[in-house]
């Protein structure tokens, strides 16, 4: 069939809302486009188990520091599940994680801050993971069907990653004079790269239309953002609490909170790799990566000496 005619029915397939699976024809920038965006997906998984990770052993309670290695633990997890999604698409994980080390690949930038104190845990879970989920609740709907597979199950976990943010945040904010305003302070740095984790806006955003056409995206940068806003903006009340942004007012006849405007330098220059802790993370990462190496080897050996077996037995 010439291509132009493949090209008409894969994009009759996404319009029906019939998902595409790995053996299907699907035009080469759409493999692209949902290997790049998975790969940096799980890639964010991985390496945003790293500012939470520095807090596991000074949590506050046994409780805390329970809820805080499970949820880490579960970012692990999300990063297996979408690295094998992306695996489908015809490029290996050694492959994959090789250009996370070299810089090639991105990953969210939000994970290049860093976490200075408790409330932080609090902060990430609440803001990080709320605006994630957003994010994710519309990717459950993405017409790449190993990535809506992915997602349902992640989109349960970080539903309980939110709230216990939101509930560690809600104990400081009655607790003592530094208690809350430790917790302010969190919500102060956390607030702004947050709703930068949700892309450039709808006009500098390079991947979006094609992106929609395919429905690989349900929503745009923009409108993402703006639930995001919305939804916090209520939520910050139940904390007794306030948004670092003078601009942010509800807007009768929009129907939305206005919001002031993001500092897009800061962003893109953590995109490029100069944010506070861009190296701090990526060298964390290799380290392990090369720590764990004979992890590796040893599981293949044993996968051998299996195989071995099992041949002289047959
Ligand atoms: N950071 O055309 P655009 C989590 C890049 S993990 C860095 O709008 P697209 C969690 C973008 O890649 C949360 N780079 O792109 C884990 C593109 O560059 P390339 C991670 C960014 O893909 C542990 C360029 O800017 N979630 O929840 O259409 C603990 C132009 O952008 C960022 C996901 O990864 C950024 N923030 O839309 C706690 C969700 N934004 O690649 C929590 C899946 C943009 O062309 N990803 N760039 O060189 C997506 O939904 C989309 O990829 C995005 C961006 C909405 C992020």
């Amino acid at each position: 069939m010439p291509v132009h005619h493949l090209e008409e029915t894969f994009q009759q397939t996404v319009d029906a809302e019939i998902k595409i699976e790995a053996k299907d024809w699907m035009p080469e920038a759409y493999r692209k486009t949902n290997l790049r965006q998975i790969s940096q997906h799980a890639h964010s998984e991985v390496v945003g188990m790293l500012p939470e990770g520095n807090w596991i052993t000074r949590a506050p309670s046994l409780k805390r520091k329970a809820i805080l290695i499970a949820k880490v633990q579960d970012e692990a997890g999300h990063g297996l599940y979408l690295y094998s999604a992306a695996e489908t698409l015809g490029m290996s994980r050694d492959q994959m994680i090789a250009d996370l080390h070299s810089g090639k690949a991105k990953y969210s930038s939000i994970f290049n801050y860093p976490t200075l104190t408790w409330a932080d845990m609090g902060a990430i879970g609440w803001l990080v993971d709320g605006a994630a989920i957003l994010n994710q609740v519309m990717l459950c709907r993405t017409s790449y069907g190993p990535y809506a597979r992915a997602m349902v199950r992640i989109c349960k976990e970080e539903s309980f990653h939110q709230r216990q943010g939101f509930e560690a945040l809600l104990v400081l904010s009655k607790g003592t004079q530094e208690q809350r305003a430790m917790c302010q302070d969190a919500i102060n740095r956390w607030w702004w790269p947050s709703l930068m984790m949700f892309g450039p806006r709808d006009s500098e955003s390079t991947n979006s239309d094609q992106s929609m056409k395919w429905k690989i995206k349900r929503k745009t940068n923009d409108e993402l953002r703006q639930n995001f806003v919305d939804m916090i903006a209520q939520q910050v009340k139940l904390l007794g609490m306030t948004l670092p942004d003078p601009d942010l007012k509800w807007n009768e006849a929009r129907g939305h909170y206005d919001f002031g405007e993001i500092n897009w330098d800061e962003f893109w220059n953590v995109v490029k790799g100069n944010g506070p802790c861009n190296r701090q993370r990526l060298q964390a990462r290799i380290n392990a990566h090369e720590e764990g190496a004979w992890v590796r080897e040893a599981a293949v050996a044993y996968a051998q000496k299996q195989s071995a077996k099992q041949k002289k037995v047959a």
